[in-house]
C-alpha cells in the first residue's frame, strides 16, 4: 500500500511536471508571437519610412529637371515620354544626363543608386517613375499631350527581390502645369 501510494505520487509528480512543460512551452510561444508581432511591426515602420524618403528624393530629383522640353509640341514640350537618345539619369559616365521630367518616365531604380550610379545600401527597395499626360478636364490619363503631366514616384519593397509581387509600395504623385 505504502509502495502504491509513493508511486501515485510518483505518478502525479511526472504529470505535474508534463502540465507544468505544456503550460510554460504556451506561454513561450506566446511570448514569442507577441515580440515577433511587435517586431513586424518595427520592420514595417522602418520599410515605410525608408520607402517615403527614397520616393520623396527621387521626386524631387525629378522636379529639378525642367518640366517641359523645349523643342517638339504645341504646348512648348512634350513629344515622347522618353529620354533623348542616349541619355542617362547618372552624371559622370560619359553620356548626356536626364535633363527634363519626360527622360524619367519608366525609369527604373534596382538597386537603389545615387546620382553617380554609386549603390545605396538600400537592399529590398526598388524606385521607378511613371510620367503622364492628363486630360485638363478631368485629370484622366491622356495619350496625347496636354499642358497637364502627372509624376508619380513608386518605391517597391521586397527582401526576396523579385517584386512579383511586392511585399510593400508606397508611391507619390505630383501634377505639374505648363506655363
Ligand atoms: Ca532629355
Amino acid at each position: 500500500m505504502i509502495f502504491l501510494k509513493r508511486y501515485n505520487n510518483r505518478a502525479l509528480s511526472l504529470l505535474e511536471i508534463m502540465i507544468t512543460l505544456v503550460i510554460i512551452t504556451v506561454a513561450l510561444v506566446g511570448i514569442g508571437s507577441i515580440f515577433s508581432v511587435g517586431m513586424n511591426a518595427v520592420n514595417k515602420n522602418k520599410v515605410k519610412l525608408t520607402a517615403r524618403n527614397l520616393a520623396k528624393d527621387l521626386m524631387e530629383e525629378v522636379l529639378s529637371k525642367a518640366h517641359w522640353k523645349t523643342d517638339g509640341d504645341a504646348c512648348g514640350g512634350g513629344g515622347a515620354l522618353a529620354p533623348e537618345t542616349g541619355e542617362i539619369r547618372w552624371v559622370g559616365m560619359g553620356s548626356p544626363t536626364f535633363n527634363d521630367v519626360d527622360d524619367y518616365n519608366n525609369f527604373v531604380d534596382n538597386p537603389i543608386t545615387d546620382i553617380k550610379k554609386n549603390p545605396l545600401p538600400y537592399p529590398g527597395f526598388r524606385r521607378s517613375v511613371i510620367v503622364k499626360f492628363l486630360n485638363p478636364v478631368d485629370l484622366s490619363d491622356s495619350q496625347s499631350p496636354t499642358s497637364f503631366k502627372k509624376v508619380t514616384v513608386i518605391v517597391d519593397y521586397d527582401p526576396q527581390g523579385n517584386f512579383s509581387p511586392s511585399v510593400f509600395t508606397y508611391s507619390i504623385s505630383q501634377i505639374i502645369t505648363y506655363t
